[in-house]
């Protein structure tokens, strides 16, 4: 296929010394790392959304981006010239992995039935592609926020017609998820908050949230849909509050409605800096609780407060995303999604490919410096001996509650003051570039 990047051939790994833009310097997908292929730790996979219906549009100007797969005057012809477009750029890169939103791949039509029969059509396309290049679906969602008909909310608008036609359109994208072998499938919860309290029933909304996510968990048993189920934490934007704050809210609420044991985290990087967390931060604290499932990988500007989704090529960051996805054991069902967009500048198709590029060898640099970082153990070290004293007899009496307030006052009284230990936080910090 080199029918709509001829500029650009089958993207080749040629090593850290490499001037080649359009080439690999890290990320060498067969080179083993700590006993499994990059390939396999790393999982990559690119988002339809962003990378093929990207046009450079902001609230100030329409798109910048003219693109050959985008130009005819028929819906359905673009959506299959796209879809050709997409198989050609993901073999080129030899990534793995896509993951849609249904509305991305193929418009809406008058009514629902018709928007349905589009959809299978294009589905029916991706299918054969998918088989034909030897490419995977990391998962499918359902865009349930753009249409005016969700202006207020999908699982939390006022109207339960609207509420019944997000559940009717999440049923159909389930299916067709389900259809291509998709590993996973993710909420967003686009629309899903408040402006102002002075309209909004806030508990009732919640309610019909976590209804709308039980009725999703019935009809995936009852389809047999394997794949994982995520959450997508979001504070803000669209919304001024979005329920899905961060992952601790998304816990809390799942944990409420008894849907922990069915969901688990899709972290991603620009959203946790919205909600005023690092990215490692809201993978740390998925991880703990089990709930760590994917990755959309990109990164924001701490100088905007929106969600400017960067291609990620900070290599701070993807060192110490990896060095938690290691530690949480790494990916089983999930991946690293490229949930980033070109800058409304960028407007030439070869763009597409050195961000992808860029971005997939600053995680093949954090794999390997992550990768050094679990060998060499100097971290859990530094951990294991801050923590210690837990470690004696006395800190794990307390552990284990065969002490209360009236033996440990008498502890106190009897040992005086504390032995205090340093942080070490300037020597952890140099000792972490080490490894960049
Ligand atoms: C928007 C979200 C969205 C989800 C999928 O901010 O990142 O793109 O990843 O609906
Ligand atoms: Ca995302
Ligand atoms: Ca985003």
């Amino acid at each position: 296929m080199n029918q709509f990047f001829p500029s650009v051939s089958k993207i080749k790994y040629e090593g850290p010394d490499s001037r080649n833009s359009l080439a690999f310097k890290y990320y060498n997908p067969r080179e083993k790392v700590l006993g499994k292929t990059m390939a396999e730790h790393l999982r990559f996979a690119v988002c339809y959304w962003h990378t093929f219906k990207g046009t450079g549009s902001d609230p100030f100007g329409p798109g910048t981006m003219i693109r050959s797969y985008n130009s005819s005057a028929d819906p359905m012809q673009n959506a299959e010239d796209t879809m050709h477009a997409a198989f050609e750029l993901f073999s080129k890169l030899g990534v793995e992995f896509w993951c849609f939103h249904d509305r991305d791949i193929s418009p809406e039509a008058d009514n629902l039935a018709e928007t349905n029969k589009r959809l299978d059509q294009i589905v029916k396309l991706a299918k054969k592609l998918q088989k034909d290049n030897g490419i995977k679906l990391l998962w499918g969602t359902t865009n349930a926020f753009s249409h005016r008909r969700f202006m207020a909310g999908a699982g939390t608008n006022p109207s339960p017609a609207v509420f019944a036609y997000a559940a009717s359109q999440i049923k159909k994208a389930m299916e067709v998820t389900k259809e291509l072998g998709g590993a996973g499938y993710v909420f967003w919860g686009g629309r899903e908050g408040y402006e102002t309290l002075l309209n909004t029933d806030m508990d009732r909304e919640l309610d019909h949230l976590a209804l709308l996510l039980q009725m999703a968990v019935d009809y995936k048993k009852k389809i047999n849909f394997r794949g994982q189920f995520y959450i997508e934490p979001k504070p803000k934007e669209p919304t001024k509050h979005q329920y899905d704050f961060d992952t601790g809210n998304c816990i809390a609420f799942l944990q409420k409605y008894g849907l922990q044991d069915h969901f688990k985290m899709n972290i991603e990087a620009n959203h946790a800096t919205l909600a005023g967390h690092s990215f490692q931060h809201e993978l740390e604290l998925a991880a703990i609780n089990n709930m760590l499932g994917s990755v959309d990988a990109n990164r924001g500007d701490l100088f905007l407060g929106w969600d400017t989704d960067q291609f990620p090529t900070d290599i701070y960051e993807t060192t110490l995303a990896m060095y938690t996805i290691f530690k949480a054991g790494g990916f089983t069902t999930g991946g690293l999604n490229f949930d980033a967009k070109l800058r409304r500048q960028s407007i030439d198709p070869e763009d597409l490919f050195t961000a992808h590029i860029g971005a997939m060898d600053a995680f093949a640099r954090g794999l390997k410096n992550a990768a050094r970082m679990i060998k060499e153990g100097k971290f859990t070290k530094a951990i294991k001996g801050r923590y210690a004293g837990w470690d004696t007899d006395f800190g794990k009496k307390i552990e284990k509650r065969k002490l209360g307030f009236e033996q440990l006052e008498k502890y106190t009284l009897a040992n005086g003051e504390p032995a205090l230990q340093s942080g070490r936080q300037e020597l952890l910090e140099n000792t972490l570039n080490d490894y960049i």
